[in-house]
């Protein structure tokens, strides 16, 4: 009798450890599922630790196709989270799967083509943000809205008056794509964006001749991709002050609109004081646009040519002016994007300009030592530099140290790829990276990382950056899909004035909303001030919710690289 009393005791407190193990634990895992032939990870999250949890995965018909133990866990400190993790990489056929965990499941999908509509989503961002033009049911589905913002009529404002173009100068200023949340548009950060879609095609460009958006330009002879990425640069061009070379930083309001849509926008729109910065971006982009239009002289006379002069006195410009350094001017109050440190800037235009002209006045200008290999972002794009160098490799190989950049390259590449595999959730997030905009930290490392197997061809690579992209879609922090649209708990209520106010219930999808960082400038209400989980879904939130174009961009190249490498 004391034996059956001792093995009900003993039951029951196994039940009741399972039952409160289970109740504390959360299941993060990719939320749009998993690659065949890729490692599979789905991590276990509790603010306990972990040991002795048993777990199930069942395929379709119920079977059980993989069970196990995990029997302990690791400590991730910037969430203050103990995490198991669950390796299932050898099931591999394609298919709908559950986790059991005692009363708790999550759906598993294992596909071939997990990225392919993703892929789309996140390109179709740049459609949804032009300014200027009427986004047609054809195109945008229910996020249709009326033509706004042309920005024909924007005024030189007095911090960029010059002899030839006096305060209040009116030009025009069109197209170009809306920045973020809000309606401004700023070529500093348009810099990284455009480069980025733009090497996107230059490194796949056979995928992306195939490869249709739906966009008004779809049945054009040219990729889509360049087709949305003409819109961003013809703004730009226009952005640049025809008599001196000199790029205006930005084209604005001179305060954030409030929460309307572009076509009820009534702000004077100016451009802004030109600076070293904004130059030689534009410089940057235009010579590696130059080069790539070179291909399409039938589709557009001229633009390859106009491309390359433009950016030829962009840097000219930026050469006599070096250090023109922007901080809004008095009485203008929007974004941004100052940058006192540009030498990262300069390498990186007089790389792309060699690349592009082969003329030796840029070569001269070229430190490979000089250029730091830190994950690129907007205000410091040194290893756009070494991306292009990379890319064209054989080519530059008797007129550069292309050795020190591909050493560069793949160092930083080995960092991330070994932070990934110690990480307790298997991410190249440290606490450092959790800073605003921390989710184009995640994209930027996971760009990285093709890049480092596009150079290489080392398969280890292109492993930890399928792995490493789980983060943006759910195996993160909060177990939310950070992507807006894409997985079942994804964000819902980004920093977006158009999704905010269009009466549309969702919003538009496919945008990157900023992401986890402890700063809360915007003073909102978080749940968490843990790095990893300091992120509030919701409108006030523009510190860690806001959507912009340079975070979306290294997924657009990411999730499409992914896509190709999937199905090729
Ligand atoms: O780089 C430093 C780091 O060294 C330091 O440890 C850390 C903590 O202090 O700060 C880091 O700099 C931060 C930087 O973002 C890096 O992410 C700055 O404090 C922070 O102010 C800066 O925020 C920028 C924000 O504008 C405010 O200026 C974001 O990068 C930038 O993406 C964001 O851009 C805005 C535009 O201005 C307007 N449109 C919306 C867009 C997105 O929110
Ligand atoms: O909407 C603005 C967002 O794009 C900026 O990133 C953010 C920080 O500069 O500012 C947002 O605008 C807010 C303003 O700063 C303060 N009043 C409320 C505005 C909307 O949240």
């Amino acid at each position: 009798m004391k034996y059956i009393i001792y093995l009900f005791l003993l039951t029951v407190l196994n039940i009741t450890a399972q039952k409160s193990a289970n109740m504390a634990i959360d299941i993060r895992l990719n939320q749009l599922g998993y690659a065949i032939g890729k490692t599979k990870i789905v991590s276990i999250n509790s603010a306990k630790v972990i040991s002795n949890l048993h777990y199930r995965i069942k395929n379709k018909k119920g079977d059980v196709v993989k069970k196990g133990v995990i029997v302990k866990s690791q400590f991730w400190k910037d969430a203050s989270e103990y995490v198991g993790t669950i390796d299932f990489s050898e099931i591999n056929e394609e298919g709908e799967y559950v986790l059991v965990i005692g009363d708790k499941q999550k759906s598993i999908r294992v596909s071939s083509s997990i990225y392919k509509e993703a892929a789309k989503d996140v390109f179709k961002y740049y459609y949804y943000s032009r300014s200027g033009i009427e986004i047609k049911k054809e195109f945008g589905g229910k996020w249709a809205r009326p033509l706004a913002m042309l920005d024909t009529k924007a005024k030189v404002h007095s911090s960029a008056a010059t002899k030839k173009r006096p305060e209040g100068t009116v030009i025009s200023a069109s197209k170009g794509w809306y920045d973020a949340g809000d309606y401004n548009k700023y070529v500093v950060n348009s810099g990284i964006t455009t480069y980025t879609l733009l090497s996107a095609y230059e490194n796949y460009k056979a995928y992306y001749k195939q490869r249709k958006f739906n966009i008004p330009e779809t049945n054009n002879n040219l990729p889509d991709i360049l087709d949305e990425v003409i819109w961003n640069l013809d703004w730009m061009l226009a952005m640049q002050d025809p008599n001196d070379g000199g790029v205006y930083h930005k084209l604005t309001g001179l305060k954030f609109s409030g929460v309307i849509m572009p076509k009820d926008y009534k702000l004077d729109r100016y451009v802004v004081k030109k600076s070293t910065g904004a130059a030689l971006n534009f410089a940057a982009v235009t010579a590696v646009a130059a080069r790539i239009f070179r291909e399409f002289k039938k589709e557009k006379p001229g633009y390859s040519t106009r491309l390359i002069n433009a950016s030829k006195k962009a840097y000219a410009w930026a050469k006599q002016h070096p250090n023109v350094y922007f901080l809004n001017p008095k009485g203008v109050k929007t974004g941004q994007y100052e940058d006192s440190n540009v030498l990262g800037e300069f390498q990186w235009a007089a790389v792309e300009l060699f690349i592009t002209t082969k003329d030796t006045m840029y070569k001269k200008d070229i430190n490979i030592k000089s250029i730091s290999n830190k994950v690129p972002w907007w205000q410091d794009t040194s290893a756009l530099a070494l991306y292009s160098i990379l890319h064209f490799e054989k080519e530059l190989t008797k007129e550069l140290n292309v050795l020190l950049a591909k050493e560069k390259l793949l160092n930083k590449a080995r960092n991330l790829k070994n932070r990934i595999e110690k990480s307790p959730m298997r991410i190249a997030m440290s606490a450092q990276d959790y800073l605003w905009g921390s989710n184009g930290v995640a994209g930027n490392q996971l760009l990285y990382l093709i890049k480092a197997y596009e150079v290489s061809k080392d398969n280890s690579f292109l492993e930890v950056a399928f792995a490493g992209t789980d983060y943006l879609l759910g195996r993160n922090g909060l177990g939310v899909s950070f992507i807006t649209g894409l997985g079942e708990k994804a964000s819902k209520n980004p920093h977006h004035r158009i999704s905010e106010v269009d009466k549309i219930q969702q919003a538009i999808p496919g945008m990157v909303v900023g992401g986890p960082q402890p700063g809360q400038q915007d003073k909102c209400k978080y749940l968490s001030k843990m790095p990893a989980k300091s992120y509030s879904d919701t409108w006030c939130s523009y510190a860690s919710n806001e959507v912009a174009i340079n975070w979306n961009a290294p997924m657009v190249y990411v999730m499409n690289a992914l896509h190709y490498y999937q199905t090729k």
